[in-house]
């Protein structure tokens, strides 16, 4: 119905137009062309003086109304330590080029209306003026030296590397289509190389694991997860693309780079307001107590009058700036600055990408070797256990079981990688010299129980000789094969079988 009353609306305009143009001209024949042509003259000059105000009336007006959506303005002041320097440079820029803007457009309004045609005015050819090009010339000149000087230094600040000791947390930052891959670098700090030639389905940024400084990284590639940095910490990102052109920005940061394939570039800047304290400052009140930002203090869910205000449910934002391609639009991630305890507890919580994905996969060039941190790592738990287990008073409480002794099935020999868990064993025992302890066998219940026993009875006898052989007294060990008699799961599940089969010791006397 609207568009109906629109449409015949701007039909009738049409016809109108049509009609005063007819009338027009009809009137001209009546009066003489010369007449017509002055009075026109002086209609379109008032009318373009009349535009003149109200263009530069609009301009002015719609700059004041919609202040406080411009970066830079209002709430929106720089949250990075570098972002104030470039919001300077560009207001210092739009004050320059504001009042040429002004002054030209009056200029050319004024000259249309004041020289518009008249009687018996000739017009002046004005071939050449010295003067005039040297001032339209000079004037610039010193202007643009100004801002280029000025521009500069703010760039070569801006844009300046860390230093060789400076202190910095490294991110990683790849752009494909369509979505953004964050890698941080993990406990040790550093981030691990990578290279094309590694990139598999699993191992999507190619990262070399042969790297040692790889095997903590964490990656973060769900669009839905939020990326974390610490406020006050000077984050320096490495910035790649994987396929197309990609541009990292983050407005709210004044941070913007160019993702560009085969060419890493980066970018440094400091986060100095957290996303909390910038929620605060969109919702903050005046003195009266009314808010400053109204649209803030808007339902964030329109249909939802009750849900939760615009400004609480605030993030800050990580979009390509850089048309590229159909998904373009779903490459935005939300950025959360936080306090730096409350990101290295976040960061400690983060399980790196080589444990959760590659490790023991065909992938993994560590494949069937231990590596040093879990080396330790099984030593810390080893170690965590028998401290309880002295501890304990409760008989059943002393028994420890031995997860990475293993033997080769069906047989009594120890696999490799069994050494280091009864290295911890002989640690123990070796520290604690008073300890005594009993080395028990299981199996679980698939075939026959004699040969369980027995299979039990070597396995325990294995151990036992492996402790003897690095010097534990015999006295303080005795070993026992249980066979399938003390199962601590149900034999009919595989699981239940795996957990059956073990190797323990228990603290006799300490
Ligand atoms: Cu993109």
């Amino acid at each position: 119905m609207t568009g109906l009353i629109i449409l015949l609306c701007v039909a009738l305009i049409a016809i109108v137009v049509v009609q005063i143009g007819k009338v027009t001209e009809l009137a001209a024949k009546i009066r003489g062309e010369e007449e017509t042509q002055l009075e026109s003259n002086n209609f379109h000059g008032r009318f373009s003086m009349l535009f003149l105000v109200l263009f530069l009336v609009g301009c002015i007006v719609s700059a004041v109304y919609y202040k406080n959506d411009m970066l830079g303005y209002g709430p929106h002041e720089a949250a990075s330590a570098h972002g104030p320097d470039l919001d300077y440079l560009f207001n210092l820029t739009l004050f320059f080029t504001g009042i040429v803007f002004v002054i030209t457009h009056i200029a050319l309004f004024w000259f249309a209306y004041k020289y518009r045609g008249q009687k018996n005015r000739k017009a002046l050819f004005l071939s050449h003026d010295n003067k005039l090009e040297v001032i339209w010339t000079a004037i610039p000149a010193v202007v643009m030296t100004f801002l280029v000087v000025g521009g500069l230094d703010v760039w070569n600040e801006v844009m300046a590397d860390v230093g060789p000791n400076e202190e910095h947390i490294e991110i990683e930052a790849t752009g494909y289509q369509f979505a953004w891959s964050m890698r941080y670098p993990g406990p040790d700090g550093a981030l691990g190389t990578k290279y094309f030639k590694n990139i598999t389905a699993v191992n999507s940024l190619g990262i070399d694991f042969n790297d040692e400084k790889s095997l903590d990284d964490v990656v973060s590639s769900a669009p839905g997860e939020v990326i974390k940095i610490p406020l006050g910490k000077t984050v320096r990102v490495r910035i790649t693309s994987r396929d197309v052109l990609h541009n990292f920005d983050l407005p709210h940061f004044r941070v913007k780079m160019d993702a560009i394939p085969g060419l890493p570039t980066y970018f440094v800047f400091t986060p100095t307001i957290t996303t909390e304290e910038y929620r605060e400052r969109l919702g903050s009140l005046k003195a009266d107590g009314t808010p400053k930002y109204p649209e803030w203090h808007e339902p964030a869910d329109p249909t939802d009058p009750e849900s939760k205000k615009r400004y609480q449910e605030f993030q800050f934002e990580l979009a390509c700036a850089e048309l590229c391609g159909k998904g373009h639009y779903s490459m935005r991630r939300v950025l959360e600055v936080v306090s730096p305890e409350e990101y290295e507890e976040w960061s400690a919580s983060q399980s790196s990408f080589y444990m959760s994905s590659i490790r023991n996969t065909d992938e993994d060039p560590h494949k069937g070797k231990l590596l040093d941190i879990e080396i330790q790592e099984r030593r810390r738990d080893f170690n965590t256990k028998v401290e309880k287990a002295l501890k304990a008073t409760d008989p059943s409480e002393k028994i420890i079981r031995l997860d990475y002794v293993t033997f080769e099935t069906g047989r009594a020999s120890l696999t490799d990688l069994s050494r280091y868990e009864l290295n911890n064993l002989f640690d123990f025992l070796n520290k604690n010299k008073n300890v005594a302890v009993e080395l028990a066998g299981h199996t679980d219940n698939t075939g026959d129980p004699v040969a369980n026993l027995d299979l039990s009875n070597r396995r325990s006898q294995t151990v036992y000789e492996f402790l003897l052989n690095k010097g534990v007294e015999a006295e303080r060990m005795s070993s026992v094969g249980y066979g399938d008699t003390v199962p601590v799961a149900d034999n009919a599940t595989a699981e239940g079988r795996q957990e059956n089969r073990r190797t323990e010791f228990k603290i006799i006397s300490q």
